[in-house]
């Protein structure tokens, strides 16, 4: 029995709730738990008996998330993990058949709107970008930004999301975006095992919220294990609350308020929630409820069973107080419900559990056996007119009876009967392909589509627009240009927000926001802790809820410190969500040569390696930045903009237009136009590559050079592999490591670009060397590619051409 009675003075009995009233209201709450626990149950077994893949499940945390789910209300925000499908169904967030689509891997968003078949089962998400591009009103919705696999990875997020609400609550200029916010009366509510609060990324989001004091509820499933790692191995004193108790807010100081409560208590977890949140809600201070005793009844996950690491005893304390079980116990023992009536709401629930999965699985099953049935009858037709007919009716035979078929079944038939078939004249095969071609079609939309929005809002549909210059457009220095950039754009469009370490009243260690905080306010440029990973998901939240963020990382060697919340969170949202997520966050670094280990970082190639799903884009100087930023800022992707550490104070000429000129994402330039070798570069080589040019020509080489601008898209209009055709020899410089950013590059333009089929001599590629670039100029010029370098590279080639007019130097 739980030890927590029902107070007389319980807000769960409500003056003015009638005990009939309360008792519908407890009954709906278990019948929701305890459907969730058959989904449990029911969605085991179905991997076990080979219908799905994986399967990871909430049993054992649903009355807390009962009771979580009665203070949550519309426009507020979930930002959690696998565990949350009982939340997610007594908000009706997310319900049965969708549960069970997702656990199937059904690609229909219809099915499966959270991740449209795309995601491992239990990882939730509301549709809150509708299909054309356009913010659904959040305010009147509930919102579950999307999970990630990644355990902690959704933290930093749950603080932009609890940040907006700051935001739209002290910012009186955003009043009007009211299909956001409610003047920020929405709460981030978060949920974390208490395994991955070892994590640094949980850490940083929790000290960061309880410095800005936004309303972030975070709850705390501890069931005492992390998979088979105990407490005692996790976490010091094995009481998270415990060793988080020096953020407590004081009288005179900020902070959180602690709640801790056992997570079989009915009573006791809806009284602490209501607490709780009204607290968060009201006051925009962050809370944390620990939420202990839970258990997990069927073990961590499908891969393995929890008999192999815990005691018997605990298996005994953890059937014994399990939270259902408690429930139903206190429920009889408060003549709530009898005994018969409660086998009675049990045995309907699991019906209707039941039900669910059935029809779900039935109607995949259909949709697959029809296509099946087109593929098995056009094979049919083939095999009439085949040399083969014998193999390709085992084949077609093999294909009516797979148990479970997936489309990779009937795709692999059609491909296998086509190779089989390679050198028949068969008309029938004609029919076949053209069938392929249309599944391809749609295969491709379910499995391979919405990396980006690519909607009406995509940074690609930004109107072009020239720099324009008069005759006495002033030289000033490039971290001018792009202050003015800025400042057009603050003035322009009151969602745009800006900050990072050193932001706000400095205006950033380069002074790209110089004057700026104290033009806009300090709501607008701000200055934020040491916290790369969280100054990303600030932006991730921001940039969810319909602000324009640009989260700044101080130096591009620094992004490393936020690089699982770009490549995990950021650069999939888009795919995972089926594009019915977005968050368009530009962020802005500096970077490529300077000196020092940590201070000349170009690692482009783990960047394109780790972020597709972002713009990466490389401008060479601060008028090239600033026409990119123009058209981040009316776009709706997110993006990477690394701007050349060492160009800020380099003299650019002001383009008139400076807040609305545009330099178009993915557009190659040719910067000097020559015949013998295409040499392609980005960011600060190029002003090298430059000069080297003017050298060579006194050598009598004419070298074509090519600034992509951005490496992803990368030269969409293939001008790389034109100037190729012209001058049949390539070098690519790249400050990035041998076969890193540059392996890229060649792929783009030799194989994409089909540059190789231009090629008269071996493509090259001058990069820096394997090590980080030592401290001091000699270190530079002897570890990254040098005005000598290139010259001697592009005269190498030069010379394997022609070496009676190009001799060997050395
Ligand atoms: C960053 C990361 N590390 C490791 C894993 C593998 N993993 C998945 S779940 C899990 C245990 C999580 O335990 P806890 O946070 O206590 O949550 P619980 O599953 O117990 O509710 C681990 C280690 C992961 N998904 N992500
Ligand atoms: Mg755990």
């Amino acid at each position: 029995m739980p030890e927590t009675a029902l107070h007389a003075n319980s807000k769960v009995i409500n003056a003015e709730l009638s005990f009939e009233d309360f008792k519908k209201i407890v009954i709906n709450d278990y019948r929701i738990g305890f459907e969730s626990r058959q989904a449990s149950l029911i969605g085991r077994r179905e991997v076990l008996t080979g219908k799905a893949k994986f399967g990871i499940f909430g049993d054992g945390k649903e009355v807390a998330q009962m009771a979580m789910a009665k203070a949550f209300k519309k426009g507020d925000w979930r930002a959690g993990y696998y565990r949350d499908q009982t939340f997610m169904f007594a908000t009706g967030m997310s319900n049965l058949l969708e549960f069970f689509a997702q656990l199937y891997a059904y690609p229909d968003v219809e099915k499966d709107p959270a991740s449209a078949g795309r995601q491992m089962n239990c990882h939730y998400a509301t549709r809150f970008v509708n299909p054309d591009g356009s913010w659904v009103n959040q305010a009147e919705t509930m919102n579950c930004s999307a999970d990630i696999s990644t355990t902690g990875g959704h933290m930093p997020r749950l603080l932009g999301l609890a940040y907006a609400s700051k935001l739209y609550r002290q910012n009186k200029e955003l009043e009007y975006l009211n299909t956001f916010s409610v003047n920020g009366n929405e709460v981030a509510f978060g949920s974390i095992g208490n395994g991955s609060t070892s994590e640094g990324l949980f850490f940083e989001a929790f000290n960061a919220a309880g410095v800005l004091q936004v309303p972030m509820a975070i709850s705390v499933w501890d069931d005492a294990y992390a998979i088979s790692v105990p407490a005692k191995l996790q976490t010091t004193k094995e009481d998270i609350s415990e060793i988080l108790k020096g953020f407590q807010r004081e009288a005179d100081t900020n902070g959180y308020e602690i709640f801790k409560v056992r997570g079989w208590d009915y009573v006791a977890l809806c009284e602490t929630y209501e607490r709780a949140i009204t607290i968060c809600r009201n006051e925009h201070v962050p809370v944390l409820i620990h939420v202990t005793e839970m258990t997990q009844p069927q073990g961590h996950s499908t891969s393995g069973s929890h008999e192999r690491y815990k005691t018997k005893e605990r298996l005994a304390w953890e059937d014994e107080h399990d939270c259902l079980l408690q429930m139903r116990k206190w429920m009889i023992a408060s003549a709530i419900a009898t005994e018969p009536e409660m086998d009675d709401l049990e045995a309907n629930a699991k019906k209707y559990v039941r039900d669910c999965q059935r029809q779900v699985w039935n109607e995949l099953c259909d949709g697959i056996r029809s296509e099946l049935n087109d593929a098995a009858r056009l094979i049919d037709k083939v095999a009439e007119h085949s040399a083969v007919q014998g193999e390709l009716n085992d084949l077609v035979s093999e294909l009516r009876e797979c148990i479970d078929p997936g489309r990779r079944d009937v795709v692999a038939a059609i491909r296998k009967t086509l190779r089989l078939t390679v050198k028949e004249n068969n008309l029938q095969k004609q029919q076949l392909i053209n069938w392929l071609n249309e599944e391809s079609v749609k295969n491709a939309a379910r499995y391979n589509s919405k990396l980006f929005s690519r909607s009406q809002y995509s940074p690609q549909n930004v109107e072009h627009v020239p720099a324009r210059y008069y005759e006495d457009s002033k030289f000033i220095d490039g971290r001018e240009v792009l202050n003015a950039c800025f400042e057009a754009n603050f003035d322009r469009d009151k969602t745009i927000v800006a900050f990072g370490e050193d932001v706000g009243s400095i205006g950033d260690v380069n002074q790209g926001f110089a004057g700026l905080q104290g033009k806009f306010g300090d709501l607008r440029i701000t200055d934020t802790g040491i916290r790369e990973a969280t100054i990303i998901g600030q932006g991730i939240g921001l940039a969810m809820r319909g602000l324009k963020p640009i989260a700044e990382i101080q130096y591009l060697d620094y992004l490393l410190y936020s690089i699982n919340v770009l490549s995990d969170d950021l650069a999939t949202l888009s795919y995972r969500t089926y594009g019915g997520q977005k968050a368009p966050l530009i962020v802005r670094t500096r970077g490529h040569r300077l000196e020092g280990i940590w201070h000349s970082g170009s690692p482009l190639g783990l960047i394109l390696n780790s972020m597709r799903g972002l713009h990466i884009c490389v401008p060479r100087d601060m008028t090239q930045a600033a026409g990119m930023y123009n058209v981040l800022l009316r776009g709706d992707e997110p993006a990477l903009m690394i701007e050349c550490l060492n160009g800020y104070r380099l003299k650019e000429r002001l383009p008139a237009n400076v807040g609305e000129f545009t330099v178009p994402l993915g557009k190659a330039e040719v910067l000097k136009y020559g015949t013998d070798i295409t040499v392609i570069s980005y960011g600060s080589t190029l002003r090298i590559v430059m000069e080297a040019a003017k050298e060579l020509e006194k050598l009598g080489i004419n070298i074509e050079v090519i600034d992509p601008q951005t490496l992803y898209p990368f030269d969409i209009d293939n001008v790389c592999g034109t100037s190729l055709k012209k001058t049949s020899k390539l070098l690519i410089v790249d400050e990035d490591l041998p076969g890193a950013a540059s392996a890229y590059i060649l792929q783009r333009v030799l194989e994409a670009q089909k540059g190789y089929y231009s090629l008269d001599a071996q493509p090259r590629t001058l990069c820096s060397k394997e090590h980080r670039p030592p401290y001091g100029s000699d270190g530079d010029y002897f570890s990254k590619p040098s005005f000598d370098d290139i010259i001697e590279a592009v005269y190498a080639l030069m010379n394997e051409s022609d070496p009676h007019k190009y001799p060997s130097i050395y």
